[in-house]
């Protein structure tokens, strides 16, 4: 029975210290000191013992059973240790390390501009609409008095889906959606991106960008016009800016003016900047034609309005002085990064 008590303290030891992990240390416990393990069994034997033999084999068998109760704990926590030293390990930070580095993006030209108009137009009471850029014959053209055959209308400037769709050729067609949702007043601006089938070169591309503006109320007249997109011309030339309105001619309104604004380099002497005009033109713009509020349901005999159209590239390349409106498009960080 020693000898027995000696074996199995000897395979406890070999065994708990190969275990690696907390559940073979507890099949471990089992197999040695539960209820049915290898000590009980042993212990159970007792009494064929004599009376000499029996305090002698039961105190070493309390021994193994300290021994073995030891080790199961040394051992876990070795376990636990070598889990923790693991653990740090992997998820080692090395708070020393440099950032890392982002180049950032700025905004684009066009962009800039873009928002310091808005922002002229929200000052004076405008809210922004916008509308989308794939429209329809009839949204694009027929409500805006451009009947078919209308030369505005030429194929060779409209991109044309099918007989009835297009890429829009300017925003008033997001303007005669307000006007058929919404009654007067109306106060509206209508940024975005518009489409003609232009060859590329430094003055032309099939995309570009418009501002068009549109006011309709009881009372509305040339005289709110021309004090609107006055101010407008100071807000962002400059409160000594002078503007004259020329007669025009757009389907759309009746009458009809673009607005020109003194040469600010050569005060209308005539320079290169202007072309030796002393004048430069900034937007078309007019009486909206009764036959549009008609068409979208306001009476024009109780309203109404006013609607202008500012090109957006132009303004931007007289502002930075670019010469060439590919620019824009062809990303060049070279070119991007200087504004
Ligand atoms: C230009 C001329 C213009 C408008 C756009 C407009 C819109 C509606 C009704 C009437 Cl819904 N008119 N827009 C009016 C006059 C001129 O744009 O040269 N744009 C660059």
């Amino acid at each position: 029975m020693k000898q027995q008590l000696e074996e199995i303290r000897e395979s406890a030891h070999e065994m708990l210290a190969a275990a690696s992990s907390p559940a073979e240390l507890e099949a471990l416990r089992v197999k040695f000191l539960g209820k049915k393990g290898e000590l009980t069994a042993i212990l159970k034997q007792m009494g064929k013992l004599s009376a000499q033999e029996r305090p002698v084999i039961g105190q070493l068998a309390n021994d193994v059973r300290s021994f073995i109760e030891k080790e199961i704990s040394d051992r876990s926590e070795q376990l636990k240790a070598i889990e923790v030293k693991e653990r740090l390990e992997k998820e080692k930070l090395d708070v020393t390390m440099p950032g890392k580095h982002h180049i950032l993006g700025q905004k684009h030209p066009l962009s800039i501009v873009l928002d310091e108009l808005k922002e002229i137009f929200l000052g004076m009471g405008f809210s922004i609409a916008t509308g989308p850029e794939v429209e329809t014959d009839y949204y694009n053209f027929q409500a805006l008095n451009i009947p078919k055959n209308h030369p505005a209308r030429d194929t060779q400037d409209t991109f044309y889906i099918n007989d009835n769709i297009l890429l829009r050729t300017q925003t008033s067609s997001v303007q005669i959606r307000v006007m058929e949702k919404q009654k007067p007043p109306i106060r509206v601006i209508a940024p975005g991106r518009v489409y003609r089938s232009d060859a590329v070169d430094a003055t032309h591309s099939p995309l570009f960008h418009q501002i068009e503006g549109l006011v309709v109320d009881k009372g509305v007249t040339m005289a709110d016009l021309k004090g609107t997109l006055e101010i407008f011309a100071q807000r962002l030339y400059g409160k000594d800016s002078v503007v004259r309105f020329r007669p025009h001619h757009f389907p759309f309104t009746e009458p009809s003016a673009e607005m020109d604004i003194q040469c600010f380099a050569c005060h209308g002497q005539g320079c290169r900047l202007c072309k030796g005009e002393g004048w430069i033109e900034i937007l078309g713009c007019g009486m909206v034609h009764p036959k549009v509020l008609s068409t979208c349901g306001i009476d024009p005999e109780e309203y109404s309005g006013f609607a202008f159209g500012i090109g957006l590239e132009r303004i931007v390349m007289r502002r930075f002085n670019i010469d060439d409106l590919r620019l824009f498009y062809e990303n060049d960080l070279r070119f991007l990064n200087q504004f």
